[in-house]
């Protein structure tokens, strides 16, 4: 009689910030990842693992819905999915990809606190975070989505302020624009997933998760 092993799934940012941190915190864990011909999965070779490559948009539902057991992606991304169904766990901060979402205005916009934004329109790629902000305040504000390029946004006269990730500050600079408010500070998470996993596989799910907890708290 055979029984057919089920693997754990770990979703992973394909490409572009946090994918290289992503694959050294899996590799450092212990986990040796192998290509496969598809680049959408890899295979972990000493564990019944494997690594989906995604939009980091895409991980916390993955992650929240079950398809994947595990996942690493930034607190902004994980805010702005949030929504009243099962959520996706945080295990931990990863110490990397870190930034913060800021609002930003042009020097010609005479600010004095959250206020001045009433009635104005702000350009986001995070329209439920900055609801909430500006709610939280009573603000009342349009708020224009934007997919990127946010920082060009108040030069084309689409908006009067901007609220978007920050990290070394050069972008708002060079957009002459300057940081006023502090939306949210964000890094990479290891986020878990509400349901159990197939069976037999929490023993290996958990010591994954200590295994990582070990190269990061290594890691200062
Ligand atoms: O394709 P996919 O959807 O997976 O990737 P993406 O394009 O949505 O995200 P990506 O790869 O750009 O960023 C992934 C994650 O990295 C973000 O969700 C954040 O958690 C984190 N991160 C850290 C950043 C930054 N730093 C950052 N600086 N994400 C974006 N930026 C951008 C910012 O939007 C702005 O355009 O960099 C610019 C500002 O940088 P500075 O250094 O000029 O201030
Ligand atoms: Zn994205």
């Amino acid at each position: 009689m055979s029984t057919v092993q089920g693997r754990l799934r770990i979703a992973v940012q394909k490409s572009g910030r946090l994918a290289e941190r992503s694959l050294d915190l899996v590799r450092d864990a212990g986990l040796r990842v192998v290509k496969g011909n598809n680049e959408l999965l890899y295979r972990i070779e000493n564990y019944p693992i494997d690594l989906l490559r995604v939009r980091d948009d895409d991980i916390p539902t993955f992650v929240a819905d079950g398809v994947c057991d595990l996942g690493i992606v930034g607190e902004n991304v994980l805010e702005e999915v949030r929504n009243g169904g099962p959520n996706a766990e945080v295990v931990m901060p990863l110490g990397f990809g870190r930034c913060t979402l800021k609002i930003a205005v042009p020097p010609t916009l005479d600010y004095a606190g959250p206020q001045s934004l009433d009635g104005l329109r702000i350009a986001t790629s995070y329209p439920k975070i900055l609801r909430r902000f500006l709610n939280d305040r009573d603000v009342r504000a349009d708020i224009v989505t934007m997919r990127g390029a946010v920082e060009v946004a108040p030069r084309l006269k689409l908006a009067s302020a901007i609220c978007d990730l920050v990290s070394t500050g050069a972008t708002l600079e060079a957009n002459g624009l300057m940081a006023k408010e502090t939306v949210l500070d964000s890094q990479a998470v290891l986020i878990k997933s509400p349901s159990a996993p197939e069976t037999g596989l929490q023993h290996l799910l958990d010591s994954i998760i200590e295994r990582m907890a070990g190269v990061v708290s290594s890691q200062g």
